[in-house]
């Protein structure tokens, strides 16, 4: 296990890493972008998953300070990749608490600026039981951020209870679908509807739409007959740590 202090300090010794999961189009299979994934190798203890130290941060106030270390590395990267003539959305995911960090959007657009990186190539996802509970104040937020121009997609979608009413008030750009949803699909024909109807859905609402874990040919062609924008999962790359995933565009799918 880790404690709260091993993890203040790893954000000072720099044991926190950013790998990227490529966001593709169905149409095409061509790069979108890329989803930020927080990794943590500890001297000793190796690879922490995110979902033990994120869950830790937030418990122990140390959340903002993590969020904004691992922001910054992102933006750096944004801006290597632009140096090489890259162009592609980055992706990074927001605890709610994030949208309860009062100076956050001031300091979001300060760090776009600094690293030359345009808020529209920039998407913040949120969970959507995240904006279930103090729904005002996160939208507030969120619609400062996308009045600064970043993208905001609703994560996990389907695996929350967030109603339509509740779905049509986020100022999002983009809805991702759990892979459950994805999974369930693809195995059985009756569950197709969930899905469609969630696609029509987002639709109606003029989000995008983003089907998470896709992991066989099976749940790819779910995908493809419902009309999904973009794709992402292990059937077409794992998160990859900068370097890979430079070797990843280079050779293609
Ligand atoms: O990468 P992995 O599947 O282990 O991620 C587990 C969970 O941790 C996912 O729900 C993911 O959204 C979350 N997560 C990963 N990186 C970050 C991050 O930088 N910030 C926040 N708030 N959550 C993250
Ligand atoms: O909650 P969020 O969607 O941000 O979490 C992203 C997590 O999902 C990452 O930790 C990533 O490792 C994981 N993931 C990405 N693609 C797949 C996939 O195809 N299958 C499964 N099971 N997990 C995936
Ligand atoms: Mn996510
Ligand atoms: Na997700």
């Amino acid at each position: 296990d880790v404690t709260a202090v091993e993890l203040s300090k790893a954000i000072v010794n720099n044991e926190m890493t950013l790998a990227f999961q490529p966001k593709l189009t169905v149409q095409g299979l061509i790069l979108s972008g890329v989803e930020a994934l927080a990794r943590w190798h500890h001297p000793t203890k190796g690879m922490i998953s995110p979902g033990v130290f994120i869950p830790l941060a937030e418990r122990h106030g140390l959340i903002d300070a993590l969020t904004r270390h691992l922001l910054e590395q992102a933006f750096k990267h944004k801006r290597t990749w632009q140096q090489y003539g890259l162009r592609f959305n980055l992706a990074f995911n927001l605890s709610p608490l994030s949208l309860a960090d009062i100076d956050i959007v001031d300091w979001l657009c300060a760090m776009a600026a600094q690293y030359d990186v345009p808020a529209n190539e920039i998407t913040f996802e949120i969970t959507e039981n995240a904006l279930l509970g103090e729904l005002a104040s996160a939208i507030r937020t969120l619609a400062r951020l996308r009045l600064k121009g970043f993208h905001i997609a609703i994560d996990d979608y389907g695996t929350g209870f967030a109603n339509a009413q509740q779905l049509s008030r986020v100022p999002a750009t983009e809805l991702k679908i759990d892979r459950s949803l994805v999974h369930r699909a693809a195995a059985r024909p009756q569950q197709q509807t969930i899905f469609a109807s969630t696609v029509e859905l987002a639709k109606k609402l003029n989000l995008s739409t983003v089907a998470e874990g896709v992991e066989t040919r099976e749940d790819f062609q779910v995908v493809v007959d419902l009309g999904v924008d973009l794709v992402q999962g292990f059937y077409f790359s794992k998160p990859l740590f900068p370097d890979d995933l430079l070797t990843w565009i280079k050779t293609g799918l």
